[in-house]
C-alpha cells in the first residue's frame, strides 16, 4: 500500500517536472523580437519577448529611450509581431514575420523612430 502511493507520487512528480522543462525549452526556442537604435541593427539594443503596448519605459542598452528611437529590428521568433506607431497599439504598423529581420524601419509603415508598441500574435 505504501509502496504503490509512493510509485504514484513519483510518476506524477516526473510528469511535473518535465512539463517544466518543455515549457523552459520552447520559450527559450521561441527568440525575441530585437530593437536597435540605429540602421543595420546597430547603436542601442533591446529586446522583448512578448507583447509590450507602451515602451515608454523601455531602455536600450546604452540608457537611451526605445520609444520612437527604433531604426531597424530582428525577429528571431516563430511568431508574427506587429510593429505600431503609436502607444497601445495604433496609428500605422508594419508586421514582422518570423526569422525575418529588417535592417530599415524608414522604407516600411511604421517608418523610421516611430515605434512605441510591439504586439506578438
Ligand atoms: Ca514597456
Ligand atoms: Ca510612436
Amino acid at each position: 500500500m505504501w509502496k504503490i502511493h509512493g510509485v504514484k507520487a513519483f510518476v506524477v512528480t516526473g510528469a511535473v517536472i518535465s512539463a517544466v522543462v518543455g515549457a523552459g525549452t520552447s520559450a527559450q526556442a521561441a527568440g525575441a523580437l530585437h530593437m536597435y537604435e540605429k540602421n543595420n541593427f546597430k547603436g542601442g539594443h533591446e529586446y522583448v519577448t512578448r507583447t509590450d503596448k507602451d515602451l515608454r519605459n523601455n531602455y536600450y542598452d546604452n540608457g537611451k529611450k526605445v520609444d520612437n528611437n527604433t531604426s531597424s529590428v530582428k525577429n528571431t521568433t516563430s511568431r508574427y509581431v506587429d510593429l505600431w506607431q503609436n502607444v497601445g497599439c495604433t496609428g500605422a504598423h508594419t508586421t514582422s514575420y518570423p526569422h525575418t529581420q529588417d535592417k530599415k524601419l524608414s522604407n516600411d509603415a511604421i517608418k523610421d523612430n516611430r515605434l512605441s508598441c510591439v504586439k506578438f500574435r
